[in-house]
């Protein structure tokens, strides 16, 4: 879809939403528009999110709907063995095994998640399974890879060389420390609104690096690492994923907008509940991104040196968030 169709439909879908913004004023007097921005947003964690962001965008210009966007885009950087932090090549827990956990999240409210997935390069495709085919939200460990060799996938070593090196280093000395350093962190964290103002949102990882065995984040945690209300807009987080649990920091940040907060102001109420939490929050790192249904965004991190890809009609670029410290 080229850029005069996109706004072509962004005009119609601005009309149609002039019928239905006052009865959703009504209970949220400051509650936002419905859309300002001309054709989708999308918008993503991290470097990489700028080529999650290009995929995402074109499965919206090729008719896709704004689910497959955010599981096509998330899938750009789970198919990538240099990053490890996501799908093939993730760094492995403290025994060597590489176990994932990814979630998502469509506009019509719907949710799935699974977490210590093994073998499966594409957790987010299981996800979405989980959430469409089945009468769950979250599947774990061998029923999730039971679940995903059933829809035809294969079953991968995950762990690549250069992992397995990076793996066999850290045994050297075992220090493990619960904490996230902030370069040691790139989970995906992907939103997207459509031009018809409809919100999707996905989120996967390989978890923290040489994590204790069976330690869950809070990226397939629905309202922890991602959450989405397609009345109000979408939020991922990425970091420390303990600290994102304690706070449910996404579903913070999406109920925030609901009251009227805009995404920035969103953003930065989540990190501040989650410093207010933890007395080390010097000693981890949390970003946030969130997006509204008017296609304002937001992002703000413990620390700096957090950045997220931020895709319009315009343009695709990489942006530092604003930090606490
Ligand atoms: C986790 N939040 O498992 C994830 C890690 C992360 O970038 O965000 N990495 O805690």
């Amino acid at each position: 879809m080229k850029r005069r169709s996109f706004l072509r439909r962004a005009t119609l879908s601005t009309l149609v939403a002039g019928t239905v913004a006052p009865r959703l004023a009504q209970g949220h007097p400051a509650f936002p528009s419905f859309r300002k921005t001309d054709g989708p947003v999308i918008l993503s964690t991290w470097a990489h999110g700028v080529e999650a962001n290009a995929e995402a965008w074109r499965i919206l210009e090729e008719g896709g709907s704004v689910l497959d966007a955010v599981e096509k885009g998330v899938m750009v950087t789970e198919a990538d063995p240099k990053n490890q932090s996501v799908g093939i090549g993730g760094l492995p827990d403290r025994d060597g095994r590489v176990t994932l956990d990814a979630s998502i999240m469509g506009p019509d409210g719907n949710c799935g998640s699974v977490v210590y997935l093994e073998h499966i390069k594409h957790p987010i495709c299981v996800a979405r399974k989980v959430m469409e085919d089945t009468p769950h939200v979250m599947m774990a460990g061998e029923g999730a890879l039971a679940l995903a060799l059933d829809m035809g996938m294969e079953k991968e070593n995950l762990l690549t060389e250069d992992s397995e090196k990076a793996w066999k280093k850290w045994l050297e000395k075992s220090q493990y420390k619960p904490i996230i350093n902030i370069e040691n962190h790139d989970t995906i964290g992907l939103l997207a609104i459509d031009d018809n103002g409809d919100i999707a949102g996905a989120c996967t990882t390989s978890g923290l690096a040489y994590k204790m065995n069976g330690r869950v984040g809070d990226s397939p945690i629905i309202g922890s690492g991602l959450y989405v209300d397609n009345a109000v807009g979408g939020a991922v987080c990425t970091g420390l994923g303990e600290e994102v649990i304690k706070s449910v920091a996404s579903f913070l940040a999406v109920e925030k907008m609901r009251d009227g907060a805009s995404p920035q102001e969103a953003c930065q109420i989540a990190i501040d509940r989650i410093m207010e939490k933890s007395p080390h929050y010097k000693d981890f790192q949390v970003g946030i991104i969130a997006l509204n249904k008017s296609g304002e965004i937001g992002s703000y991190a413990i620390h700096p040196y957090f950045n997220y890809a931020h895709h319009t009609v315009q343009e695709n670029v990489l942006i530092d968030s604003k930090s606490a410290l």
